[in-house]
């Protein structure tokens, strides 16, 4: 069946106006045209969408990750303890340092806080956090009912910090707020950029030459460890890793680097913006996932610095690198050549992934967004963001002004555009560009869609998340999460990439699927269009 007529197949159980919806959120790659999809939109109620809410995405991606705060979830207890450390953004404990990662702090709203008000409740958990953690900060998260009962979390953080001389950070990231967890992404940046980075001053001097941030790398199953491994290892500084395994401490100095490079752009990118606008830190778009493109980053940070001392040692580490691994991952394409991949992840790793496929010899026939915005599809240069941002409706956005004390240019004006020539330096690709023609191109994949697309397509691997790994898996049709990794990792990397081709082989060759008689050849099941009236 070609691609159109799946698609067509699909959306054709509809009412009309579902399907003049969806309709938008779908199309093939074709690159002769300039193609536009619609992005970051409400998902359509009675839709079992895959996405997440604000709370998630503040609570869950941005702040979560840094260890060294205590995170108060202020609301019922089950969007604090039903999230429990199913994220694997992975921390370790340096020394005497305090990390909180595996705790699960909430206030756990009853009937009758949500009658008469929680705040009472939130000062005690703010009290009872420090006698018994002393944190560097704290933060407090907000939940739906927070919101609509009016509780002022941000008077009671106000009063906590006189009282405690720690900072205590209020996010009213209330889950329904804009349409997805990528409105939570913003609330968060926001307060981060506003509240936390830039409390350091350092002279020029005090900056390590080679210093840089990784934003947007939340150090899932390790990724963010081995990332940090090659740069270290070719003589980076890193001043801050936002947010996996990063502390508060270094946030305080993510100013004071002479280079961001931004892996998921997606979540951090308003940070990324914010940071050059106020602190004239360029960013770079990276990819630290699949072992071309990392090589292709790696060769573009040492030409953002431009010294032959630089560019030479990660030359070295490049072939050393391979070396180690070339043979072994040889072994594991041969066992993947030909196949076929589904790819359904949030807001960056649906693009990030399909070179790594590429390289094992699997062709993604399908790749989409949760929440990604029309800039993560399309590109953006092309597309002023800003005006298409449309989960900036609830959200106020932060505008910073350049900071004339901290302000310094590594770079001069003329050699910065000339760089931006020749590595996406302030721009971002996107998903479709890099896509073969013919690809089909898919937002807020829903889960009616990717029952009949699986039936229809019949891919080897799966790659998404938990919601729907067993709708595929119970077709006999082989589910890699992509989201958590599925107890595995890192991938990021050059040994990365080999453990994704190791778990991707085995899961596609194991003899397990072939036991498996999917639902529809087995039951008699109904079809036919839904009555619109
Ligand atoms: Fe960025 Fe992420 Fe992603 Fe994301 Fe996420 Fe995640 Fe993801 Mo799950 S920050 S957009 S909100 S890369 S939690 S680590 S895996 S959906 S593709
Ligand atoms: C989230 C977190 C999540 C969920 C993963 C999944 C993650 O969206 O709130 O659906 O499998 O990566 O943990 O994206």
């Amino acid at each position: 069946m070609s691609c159109k007529k799946c698609l067509d197949k699909v959306i054709d159980t509809y009412p009309s106006k579902v399907k003049k919806n969806r309709q938008k959120h779908m199309l093939i790659k074709q690159s002769d045209e300039t193609q536009e999809i619609q992005a970051n939109t409400r998902t359509i109620p009675g839709i079992i969408t895959n996405r997440g809410c604000a709370f998630a995405g503040c609570k869950g991606v941005v702040i979560g990750p840094l260890r060294d705060m205590v995170h108060i979830v202020h609301g019922p207890v089950g969007c604090s303890y039903y999230a429990w450390g199913t994220r694997r953004n992975k921390a370790k404990t340096k020394g005497d340092e305090k990390n909180f990662i595996n705790y699960c702090f909430t206030t756990d709203m009853q009937e009758s806080d949500i009658v008469f008000g929680g705040e009472k409740k939130l000062k005690e958990a703010i009290r009872e956090a420090v006698e018994l953690f002393n944190p560097a900060a704290i933060t407090i998260s907000a939940t739906c009912p927070v919101g609509l009962i009016g509780d002022d979390i941000k008077s009671v953080a106000a009063e906590a910090e006189k009282e405690y001389g720690i900072q205590v950070l209020a996010f009213d990231c209330e889950g329904y707020k804009g349409v997805s967890q990528s409105a939570g992404h913003h609330i968060a940046n926001n307060i981060l950029m506003r509240d936390v980075i830039g409390k350091v001053e350092k002279s020029e001097k005090e900056i390590p030459k080679y210093s840089v941030n990784i934003l947007g790398e939340y150090n899932i199953g390790g990724d963010g460890w081995e990332i940090s491994r090659i740069l270290n290892k070719i003589g980076y500084e890193i001043v801050s890793i936002m947010t996996g395994d990063g502390t508060y401490e270094e946030l305080k100095n993510t100013h004071n680097a002479n280079l961001n490079v931004v892996q998921c752009h997606r979540s951090i990118n308003y940070i990324s913006e914010m940071l050059e606008t106020k602190y004239g830190t360029p960013w770079l778009k990276v990819n630290f996932i699949g072992v071309n493109e990392t090589i292709k980053t790696l060769r573009n940070m040492a030409e953002y610095f431009g010294d032959q001392e630089l560019i030479d040692r990660t030359e070295e580490v490049i072939a050393e690198e391979l070396s180690e691994i070339e043979e072994t991952f040889e072994m594991f394409k041969k066992m993947c050549e030909g196949k076929t991949a589904f790819l359904y992840v949030g807001g960056s790793r649906a693009h990030h992934y399909q070179g790594l496929l590429k390289e094992i010899g699997i062709d993604t026939v399908m790749a989409g967004y949760e929440f990604g915005h029309r800039d993560d599809y399309e590109g953006r240069d092309v597309i002023p963001y800003i005006k298409l941002d449309a989960d900036t409706r609830n959200i106020p956005d932060l505008h910073v002004e350049k900071d004339e004390k901290q302000y310094r240019l590594y770079l001069s004006p003329e050699r910065l555009q000339k760089l931006k020539e020749k590595m996406p330096l302030g721009q971002y690709a996107g998903l479709i560009k890099e896509m073969k023609d013919g690809t089909m191109v898919i937002d807020d994949l829903n889960h009616h869609e990717t029952e009949a697309l699986l039936k229809a397509v019949k891919p080897d691997v799966f790659c998404s998340g938990i919601k729907d790994k067993f709708i595929s898996q119970k077709m006999g049709i082989f589910s890699k999460q992509l989201h958590s990794y599925d107890y595995s990792g890192p991938y990021a990397g050059f040994k990365g990439a080999v453990i994704f081709a190791k778990d991707i082989s085995a899961g596609i060759n194991t003899p397990t699927w072939s036991y498996i008689t999917p639902p529809w050849k087995k039951e008699p099941i109904i079809e036919g269009k839904i009555n619109e009236e």
